[in-house]
């Protein structure tokens, strides 16, 4: 380890500052703040976040129809995840949980992969050639180790880019969550950890998630830098990130950005949130929503209008239908099952190499046993031990 990468990080002031906010729950800039973007760019995020929403509906129904498995909607909470990702570049590592649809479409994940994966098909992780993007991680919290790998492997390297990791309120409680970043903190690797606090870990609450009193101060243990923002403000997580990104690349320094929201959605599409919380909870903050609160914005401004918002709509549906028909198409064309173990690491294990020809094994046996019952069926063999021996 080099001498600079152990020295005490000296000139950071390790307090939590005041929740960051640009505006109000009506749209409004509050105290005179400036927005941190001209309309353009305004319009252009918000026309993401309205995408990713009519996406994470549509795959709801899709869901309640049998036409894709599981997933976990960004319902609520898509200030964070296109704001966030809006302030970073193509040189910089996105390493998501399994609830950024928002943060992926923005990446520019195409439609057709999210469904093929909620279809549980692996090729739905691929991600297209050169891009910085991993795929979904489903064990809470273990990503924000991949993130600070990453962001050691891009200093060593000389490698401007930095890293974004998002993990919720429930996984900041893991372990490896704060190793992770005690480990940035020690190593001065450029990661912004990005907590969504959306209030709920499956059925636990914040408040008895942690005794701390934010999710933010937990990066004052570490050495690292940590904010609060509004999560559904669009503007104070885009800012956040933009400053939280221009310091790690500059000086190495990691920030935690606790972002408030809410997942206004289920859990995923295994879970009824009407069990464990109230509708009044619910209701509070439908009017605290990002994405509503963004539209009052643009409209106030006279640069956004009820005509736009149906032409946006019309081209997101349009886009989703197209998706659909490929994923569906690319499901009935009889896909490798194999595929599971190829999209995940980029070098396999052996132990995985192994599974995976044992998974091969078995399938030709499968395929060997079809055909014996089939001849079964024609007159043959009646025992099924007798057809695998007589397979083998
Ligand atoms: C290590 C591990 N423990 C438990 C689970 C089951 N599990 C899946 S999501 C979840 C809650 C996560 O809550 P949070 O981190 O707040 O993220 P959110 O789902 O709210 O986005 C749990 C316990 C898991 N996937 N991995
Ligand atoms: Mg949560």
């Amino acid at each position: 380890m080099s001498k600079e990468s152990t020295e005490p990080q000296e000139g950071w002031v390790f307090e939590i500052p005041p929740r960051l906010r640009f505006l109000d729950e009506e749209g409004a800039l509050v105290g005179g703040a400036e927005p941190p973007m001209s309309d353009a760019k305004a319009v252009e995020l918000y026309g993401h976040m309205v995408r990713a929403r009519i996406f994470d509906d549509r795959l709801l129904k899709l869901q309640r129809q049998g036409r894709i498995g599981t997933f976990a909607p960004s319902f609520g909470q898509e200030a964070c995840q296109v704001g966030s990702m809006a302030a970073l570049g193509p040189q910089d590592w996105f390493v998501p949980a399994f609830r950024e649809a928002a943060a992926a479409l923005y990446r520019g994940a195409p439609m057709k992969s999210i469904l093929m994966y909620a279809m549980g098909f692996e090729e739905g992780s691929a991600t297209p050639p050169g891009a910085r993007d991993l795929p979904v991680s489903i064990p809470v919290g273990g990503q924000a180790a991949h993130a600070v790998g990453l962001a050691w492997a891009m200093k060593r390297k000389k490698d401007k880019g930095i890293a974004i990791v998002f993990f919720g309120d429930g996984a900041s409680s893991e372990g490896i969550v704060y190793e992770s970043m005690n480990f940035a903190g020690v190593l001065r690797t450029p990661v912004v950890f990005f907590c969504q606090n959306n209030q709920w870990a499956i059925s636990t609450p914040r408040r008895i998630q942690t005794a701390s009193e934010t999710i933010a101060q937990k990066a004052v243990a570490a050495g690292i830098r940590g904010i609060q923002v509004d999560g559904n403000d669009l503007f104070a997580v885009y800012a956040a990130t933009k400053e939280a990104a221009e310091i790690g690349r500059s000086s190495g320094m990691s920030t935690l950005i606790e972002g408030i929201t809410f997942r206004r959605g289920v859990h995923t599409t295994a879970d009824d949130p009407s069990v464990y919380r109230t509708k009044a909870e619910e209701d509070a903050w439908v009017k605290r929503d990002p994405v509503d609160r963004m539209r009052k914005y643009l409209t106030a401004r006279g640069v956004w209008s009820d005509k736009e918002q149906d032409a946006l709509e019309s081209r997101i549906n349009a886009e989703i239908q197209q998706a659909v028909a490929e994923a569906e198409a690319f499901r009935d064309s009889d896909p490798d099952p194999l595929a599971m173990f190829d999209h995940t690491v980029a070098e396999m294990d052996p132990y995985l190499a192994r599974q995976k020809e044992e998974a091969r094994a078995a399938l030709s046996g499968r395929a060997v046993l079809q055909g014996a019952t089939a001849q079964k069926k024609q007159g043959g063999s009646s025992s099924v031990v007798g057809e695998l021996q007589e397979a083998e």
